[in-house]
């Protein structure tokens, strides 16, 4: 650490500097994340100091927080859920699971997921010391019941259903998982961290949430489709008897427990969220997952009349296009600014079409992909 200070001028423009590097939004195709809406961004500024680790000098955050819960829990399916906002997907889907191996009391726990999971379960089974067991997949990417049937023994404590998923954004049937985990008295998680913000949007109905009967947890996060500020994840339980074995007495806090993982904890994350879930409302974020989808559906026919098609059809706006020569193309569209990612089996060109993508951005990525997979209109 320098000895002396330096003035804030200084620090601002090493700061400036810094930013200059980070990349803007806008050419960014490969992120969950987006811009955070500007109400949020205020509510974020104003609550900067506000730790919900130590809620009890911070009664007015706490009140946002069990707020936002209820908004959450409206949206997907019980009003009644409870729970708490967390850093993100992968602390939610943590503490879910350590509510399933602590409510099972099981010596050598494993739990099922389906392969498509997010790579936070590959750290949550070393964490938790559970067996991870992935089931395979059908055609359109979405969990094999039979597979996850043959994965469970006496051992297992939890299912996994993912409702968008990271790579192809497909939704698992979660029906039918709940029937399974009913029969076999499990715990039924769905991973909804993407999927919790646009399924709840889209004009298909799915069934996904806890008016499903036997979903037990959801993770739905603000800070993805959420249009929230980092970090703010969401963690609803159906029962509140969930929560209890995440209960740590907290001697000299202001309060007497805490269920968190973490300890000190973002108020303003939590402000954000509750600012940005009333000022767009229902309608506001209809329009927001309407306008990604028609953006996704033109990139689709775009990339059709190269001839380039999507492995299934977009179920949201998450487009795997089975691009040939995919690292080379891949390659030159990030010379000329552009960042995709990749889904792993099988490998295809994985596009998020996010808020912050505009409808001229879109058209001259679909013309640049169109030119480095050096194809010409159809
Ligand atoms: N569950 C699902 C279905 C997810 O897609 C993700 C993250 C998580 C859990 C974990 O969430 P946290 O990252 O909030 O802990 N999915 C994205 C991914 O890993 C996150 C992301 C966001 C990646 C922005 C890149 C990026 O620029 O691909």
């Amino acid at each position: 650490m320098n000895q002396k200070g330096i003035s804030e001028k200084e620090v601002l423009s090493v700061l400036n500097a810094a930013r200059q590097k980070d990349t803007s939004y806008e050419k960014v195709l490969s992120a969950m994340c987006t811009m955070p809406h500007p109400v949020a961004v205020k509510a974020h500024l104003q609550f900067i100091e506000s730790n919900l680790g130590d809620f009890g000098l911070f009664p007015g955050t706490k009140e946002l927080e069990d707020k936002v819960i209820r908004i959450m829990g409206d949206l997907l399916g019980d009003s009644q859920a409870c729970g708490y906002i967390t850093t993100g997907g992968t602390e939610s889907n943590l503490q879910a699971l350590r509510a399933a191996r602590n409510l099972s009391g099981k010596k050598r726990p494993n739990f099922v997921v389906p392969t498509s999971a997010h790579f936070s379960f590959d750290k949550i089974g070393d964490l938790l010391g559970m067996e991870i067991r992935k089931a395979g997949l059908d055609k359109d990417f979405r969990v094999d019941i039979g597979s996850v049937e043959d994965l469970i023994d006496e051992n297992t404590v939890a299912l996994v259903g993912i409702a968008g998923s990271t790579e192809f954004g497909s939704i698992d049937p979660v029906d039918k998982l709940a029937d399974i985990a009913s029969s076999h008295d499990l715990f039924l998680h769905i991973d909804a961290a993407f999927g919790g913000f646009v399924i709840p949007f889209l004009d298909k109905k799915y069934d996904f949430d806890f008016s499903v009967s036997g979903v037990t947890s959801i993770t739905a996060d603000p800070h993805k489709m959420g249009m929230s500020t980092i970090p703010a994840g969401g963690l609803l339980f159906k029962e509140e008897s969930c929560l209890l074995p995440l209960e740590i007495n907290t001697p000299y806090l202001t309060i007497k427990a805490q269920h968190s993982l973490t300890g000190t904890r973002s108020g303003a994350a939590v402000a954000a969220a509750y600012a940005v879930m009333t000022h767009l409302g229902r309608e506001g974020y209809r329009k927001i997952v309407t306008r990604c989808m028609g953006m996704t559906r033109r990139l689709v026919e775009g990339a059709g009349e190269f001839g380039i098609e999507p492995l299934i059809d977009p179920v949201m706006n998450i487009v795997a296009l089975d691009v040939p020569d995919l690292d080379e193309v891949r390659k030159e569209l990030r010379g000329k600014g552009w960042f995709t990612s990749i889904t792993r089996t099988p490998r295809a060109m994985r596009i998020l079409v996010m808020p912050h993508l505009k409808e001229e951005t879109l058209e001259l990525f679909i013309s640049d992909l169109g030119a480095c997979a050096g194809r010409t209109y159809r």
